[in-house]
């Protein structure tokens, strides 16, 4: 890409990036399959809570460098859908986080394995932390930008959720309710997302990085995939 792209073309080379989307992946292939056994559906529910108990992290890493206001005043939305938040002193929305924490009940894993850092392999928090690093030290809407695989999200969530609930009956419905919460919240993300970037990558090079960082992320999501869907055969590879 050696041209300014205009914003039809650079959205379409953003869209381009779906064939390195996660859904792609063995582990998310057999799982839409019904294959996954209840080990590997337990492994794959720990080791994402902890991509999911990092996403505010990363967001709010994202605050921190954008000077925007106007872009602050939406973007601090993503750490209330994941926190929750309290009102006066209530709990007024439980939030993601609850929500996940209650998918690991409804497949058999305690909130305290969930919360045990100490379980999660080293190839997830390796690809996780890459991802808060990116988020804390690019330009803003470079990070921004690396969030974009959610254009790619809501079609693999809702097969997702087709399989999850046709073919894993020992897991209490209830507890997907996160991904029926994410069908609309990320939608409604990834539209803002892709719109700050096509607004504000003027150059030949912020559209180059741009592209770059939703590369670096589906890398990211694919890496943490593999460490999942190997596994450890180390007795306790916990640090
Ligand atoms: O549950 C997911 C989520 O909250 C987010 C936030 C967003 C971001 O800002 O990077 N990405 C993301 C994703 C979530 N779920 C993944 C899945 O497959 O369940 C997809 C992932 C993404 O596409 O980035």
């Amino acid at each position: 890409m050696q041209e300014l792209l205009s914003p039809i073309e650079f959205e379409n080379l953003l869209r381009q990036q779906h064939r390195r989307y996660h859904h792609l992946h063995p582990f998310h292939q057999r799982m839409n399959a019904g294959e996954l056994t209840q080990e590997e559906v337990r492994r794959w529910v720990i080791n994402r809570f902890y991509y999911q108990r990092n996403i505010p992290l990363k967001d709010a890493a994202i605050l921190s460098n954008c000077p925007d206001r106007e872009v602050r005043r939406e973007w601090i939305q993503r750490i209330i859908d994941h926190d929750g938040r309290n009102i006066d002193g209530k709990d007024a929305e439980a939030g993601g986080i609850e929500a996940w924490l209650r998918l690991g009940e409804a497949v058999g894993v305690s909130r305290d394995k969930l919360l045990d850092d100490g379980n999660v392999l080293p190839g997830v928090r390796y690809a996780v932390d890459a991802y808060v690093n990116f988020c804390k030290t690019k330009p803003w809407i470079e990070a921004i930008a690396s969030s974009l695989t959610e254009l790619f999200g809501p079609d693999a969530i809702r097969d997702r959720l087709v399989a999850l609930e046709k073919y894993y009956s020992w897991i209490d419905p209830s507890g997907f309710d996160y991904f029926r919460v994410r069908l609309h919240q990320a939608p409604q993300d990834a539209r803002y997302a892709l719109n700050l970037v096509l607004q504000n990558c003027q150059t030949v090079e912020m559209q180059q990085n741009a592209v770059g960082a939703l590369i670096f992320k589906c890398d990211l999501l694919w890496s943490q995939l593999e460490a999942i869907d190997r596994g450890d055969t180390r007795l306790d590879f916990r640090f």
